[in-house]
């Protein structure tokens, strides 16, 4: 493949800009509401931002997730949606946009990430047998764990320190992975699972080389080697930013070098593919595509559909190709590395490097004065959207759950509130009320107290668990 890399203006020109490559068409209107109004709302919300009504927010940084605004060619693919039940048109340019840019053979659409994750631990994880990650993700570890799987950490230790500088954070420790097949055995590895732009840890890529060492260790040890490709295309931005022979590759030819050392892999395409809903699952290896495309039936759809409407499969296809053009991928960091840099400016403590989705303030030093178990970073949470009608998301103790054997808290190292960037969303005086609104939480952060826990369902807490102020 040879990529004609356009170089934006701040790069010809040596300046630091990075402004967005389009322009807007469309726009949404923002609902502003009172202090009182907020307090009502976060109350009824029981403190956890996921029970927020979205008309209550101002500025929605809960997540990236299915958030992206589509471009014109993509709302124009919307309309070319072929609803056949099966074998639709969509179906196939969908198909062929993974295997040019991914480079996976086979594929199925799905309704969403967690979609893919059910099919492929269904079928890829016998009960008792461990499954190697870089860090967990909630729903990924999830559907590990109902599958019978047990999911052990081999991150690197950097990843667990919201101060490390390592540059590839997300990158998986071979040694924590051979420890693990002396103790088991290989027969007891069900695959390694490996992630791109590690969310948990931050938003923090894996290099080229780790997943070239990584390749070599399954070779030698008969493992299967399957990637979270979720946030790939960012984690390719890094490799070409950071890793030593990539700055003159594009963001598309890195994608399909790192992809081509996997045997497959599971995508929320409601991230990097820039769509509101959808999905897929790739693998390359015949027979257990046989199985997935059988498996799917049951649970998603037709294997030329998964859980996709036609036109939703035509978005993704599209959104494909805009997400691997370098000036995208360079604009979407960039926005969220403003954001970061500001807080950093003004001394707020922030997960660093500054990834690739999101900004991740490190609540643990913010109230230094709250412990774990009173929820540091969901109260931080409340209290931006008591500031500002800004909506984050916890990523701490809350999001961690329970142990599935001892029933007690998971306690993670990180203790985390992100601010989550929509793709092509919003502006950077957007960036500006939040980053104002952070420094003033910041600043009252002596005088604030944490939260306990009222109300926890079983699965996913985080998701409606409850919360009264203390
Ligand atoms: C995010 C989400 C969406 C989410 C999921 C669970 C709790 C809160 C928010 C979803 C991911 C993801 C990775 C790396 C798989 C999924 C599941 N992330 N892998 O970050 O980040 O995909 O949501 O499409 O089912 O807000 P899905």
């Amino acid at each position: 493949m040879t990529h004609h890399i356009p170089q934006t203006m701040g790069q010809q020109h040596g300046r630091r800009s990075w402004a967005e490559p389009w322009k807007i068409k469309m726009v949404e209107p923002l609902r502003m509401i009172t202090r009182e109004e907020r307090q009502a709302a976060a109350e009824g919300a029981g403190y956890n931002t996921f029970l927020l009504r979205s008309d209550d927010v101002y500025i929605d940084l809960l997540t990236d997730s299915g958030t992206s605004a589509m471009s014109d060619r993509q709302w124009a693919g919307m309309m070319l949606g072929d609803e056949a039940y099966a074998g639709s048109r969509n179906f196939y340019h969908l198909e062929d946009a993974i295997q040019t840019y991914y480079g996976y053979r086979h594929i199925l659409p799905t309704h969403q990430g967690r979609g893919a994750e059910h099919l492929i631990s269904r079928v890829a994880i016998k009960p008792g047998q461990y499954i190697p990650g870089n860090m967990y993700f909630t729903t990924t570890r999830l559907h590990q764990e109902m599958a019978g799987g047990i999911f052990v950490d081999v991150i690197i230790d950097e990843a667990h320190d919201p101060e490390s500088l390592h540059p590839f954070k997300g990158n998986i420790d071979l040694g924590k992975v051979e420890d693990l097949i002396n103790t088991h055995g290989a027969a007891a590895i069900a695959y390694i699972s490996l992630a791109g732009t590690v969310n948990m840890a931050g938003g923090q890529p894996v290099s080229m080389a780790n997943v070239r060492d990584l390749r070599a260790l399954c070779d030698r040890h008969g493992i299967k080697l399957f990637l979270d490709a979720t946030r790939m295309v960012e984690n390719s931005f890094f490799i070409q930013e950071r890793e030593e022979g990539y700055a003159g590759k594009s963001i598309a030819e890195i994608l399909r070098e790192f992809c081509g050392y996997t045997d497959g892999a599971w995508m929320s395409a409601k991230k990097d593919n820039l769509v509101n809903i959808g999905g897929w699952l790739a693998v390359n290896d015949w027979d257990l595509f046989e199985e997935l495309r059988n498996l799917i039936v049951v649970f998603e759809g037709l294997h030329t559909y998964g859980g996709a409407a036609g036109r939703d499969m035509e978005a993704m296809a599209i959104g494909i190709v805009e997400s691997v053009q370098d000036d995208h991928a360079r604009s979407r960091v960039g926005q969220v590395r403003y954001l970061g840099e500001l807080l950093v400016e003004w001394g707020v403590p922030i997960v660093q490097p500054i990834g690739g989705h999101a900004i991740f303030l490190d609540a643990r030093r913010f109230y230094s004065h709250i412990p774990q178990n009173q929820f540091p970073a969901q109260t931080l949470a409340a209290e931006l959207y008591l500031d500002s009608g800004i909506r984050s998301m916890e990523r701490g103790i809350a999001s961690a759950g329970r142990d599935p054997h001892t029933g007690d808290h998971y306690y993670p190292k990180l203790e985390l509130t992100r601010l989550t960037i929509p793709r092509r969303v919003y502006t950077q005086a957007h960036m500006d009320v939040t980053a104002e609104a952070v420094k003033a939480v910041y600043d009252a952060r002596e005088t604030t107290h944490g939260l306990k826990m009222v109300y926890e369902p079983k699965y996913l807490r985080f998701f409606q668990a409850r919360f009264e102020r203390l």
